[in-house]
């Protein structure tokens, strides 16, 4: 990586980078994993984030893991996707970030996750950065370059 293009990448905030809470498909602590399993259909993403009823983040749910709670020993057992709960089965180890978060941390981040939740100091969810707006501008500074 050449000194200029790491100073451009650098330059970057979270802030400028990430998608805005508002934009983002949600699904809520006590909300069945049917709820979950509609928003992930009708999203069209694979995961996404789980919030409480302040907008505090919880952790992330996705299709992969509400199918695994559902599956018996021999059938799909999808009378339970009213009885299971999204906080029974999300993920809660998933990393978040800080909106002054550097972007060579973020950049790491996005390598093993496809996207990381962003929270301000009380925890509550701001928004989402994605492995498609960190690529971006990576890609971005190698043309600049
Ligand atoms: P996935 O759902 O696995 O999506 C992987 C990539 O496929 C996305 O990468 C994007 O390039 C494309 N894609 C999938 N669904 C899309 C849709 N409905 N509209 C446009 N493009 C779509 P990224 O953009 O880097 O997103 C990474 C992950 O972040 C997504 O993984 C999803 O889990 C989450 N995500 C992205 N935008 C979101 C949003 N507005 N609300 C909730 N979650 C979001």
């Amino acid at each position: 990586m050449s000194s200029v293009m790491k100073k451009t990448l650098t330059d970057l905030n979270v802030m400028e980078l990430m998608i805005p809470a508002e934009k983002v498909a949600h699904v809520q602590v006590g909300n069945p994993i049917e709820h979950a399993l509609l928003v992930l259909v009708e999203s069209g993403y694979s995961s996404v984030p789980v919030l409480d009823m302040h907008y505090k983040y919880q952790g992330t749910i996705g299709k992969t893991q509400i199918l695994k709670s559902v599956m018996g020993i021999e059938r799909i057992e999808v009378e339970q996707l009213s009885e299971i709960k999204v906080e029974d089965v999300m993920h809660q180890d998933h990393p978040t970030l800080k909106l002054d978060t550097d972007f060579l941390t973020c950049l790491k981040v996005v390598i093993n996750h496809a996207f990381a939740c962003v929270v301000d100091e009380d925890g509550s969810f701001v928004g989402i950065l994605t492995r498609r707006a960190i690529l971006k501008e990576v890609n971005k500074s190698i043309y600049a370059s």
